[in-house]
């Protein structure tokens, strides 16, 4: 078994990025969240991520069940990579309760460019991408190359997703306001309950768009955990 064939097993799963990192370059970022682990033993770690609609399409074939089918599927199919194309374990840092910032690890693969919106940007995918999982392999991997590209709101000169947001949340770049925009969805009312219409107006990467019963599914999760934060008294 090569390693192109264990990627393509992920891709026909819809997990279609794939990054391997030298564990020392993200050693400090890991470290930061998981102090105590020893990275010795592994000198690789995977970074993975869905993009698109094909990943939830594929778990519901699966049948997966359960509260979490998107984490628990990612599972699986991160230790049926490692075991069946690498032969050894995963050993799984994200989905986990580790603090991992995914997002900082993301950038150091070159997927992810910060967006008005808060959440990043993938050159091709747009922002219809989810990190999936990270973990630890005792096989050595060529490390990934860092994707090279555009920012791609840098040539966008209509900036869309800043005059649809009725929140206001929506600026520049870098001056997103979660709290303005989680008060806003939280309302029983709020038409950005299941959806943020930035996103969807964005134009990269739109054909990836989520299905709607996978976008209700991430946007109800989200909009929970933001009501025990920012939600005050009954009705909210
Ligand atoms: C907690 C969390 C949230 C919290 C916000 C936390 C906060 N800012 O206080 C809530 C529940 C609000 C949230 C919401 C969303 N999130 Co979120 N979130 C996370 C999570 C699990 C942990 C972040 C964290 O604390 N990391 C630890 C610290 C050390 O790392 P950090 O990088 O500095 O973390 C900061 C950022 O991640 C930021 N952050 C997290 N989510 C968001 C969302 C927005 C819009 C902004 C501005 C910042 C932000 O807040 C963290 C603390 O400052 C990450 C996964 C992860 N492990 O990184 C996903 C993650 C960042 N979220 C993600 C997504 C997709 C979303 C949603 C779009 C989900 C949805 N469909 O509704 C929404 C967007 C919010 C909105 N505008 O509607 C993706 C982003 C992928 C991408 N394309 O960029 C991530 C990476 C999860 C993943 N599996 O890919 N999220």
């Amino acid at each position: 078994m090569s390693i192109s064939q264990g990627i393509q097993f992920l891709k026909s799963r819809g997990i279609n990025l794939f990054h391997a990192f030298d564990t020392p370059d993200i050693a400090g970022i890991i470290g930061n969240a998981v102090p105590d682990l020893d990275l010795n033993p592994y000198p690789t770690t995977v970074l993975t991520a869905h993009a698109g609609f094909k990943f939830w399409q594929s778990m519901k074939q699966a049948g997966i069940q359960g509260d979490d089918p998107v984490d628990q599927y990612s599972v699986l199919l991160a230790q049926e990579y490692a075991e069946r194309f690498l032969n050894c374990e995963a050993k799984i840092l994200y989905p986990s309760d580790y603090p991992i910032s995914l997002m900082s690890i993301g950038e150091k693969a070159g997927w992810n460019y910060v967006t008005p919106m808060g959440i990043s940007i993938h050159p091709s995918y747009g922002t219809w991408f989810a990190y999936r999982t990270l973990f630890l392999v005792k096989t050595q991997l060529t490390p990934t190359p860092r994707l090279v590209a555009e920012h791609p709101c840098e040539s966008c000169m209509d900036k869309p997703c800043q005059t649809v947001c009725p929140s206001g949340a929506v600026t520049e770049i870098g001056s997103f306001n979660l709290e303005t925009c989680a008060r806003y969805r939280i309302r029983d009312d709020s038409p950005c309950s299941y959806q943020c219409q930035s996103r969807n107006i964005c134009p990269v990467g739109a054909q990836y768009r989520y299905v709607p019963e996978q976008m209700k599914y991430h946007y109800r999760r989200s909009r929970n955990t933001m009501k025990r934060y920012f939600g005050s008294g009954a009705g909210n």
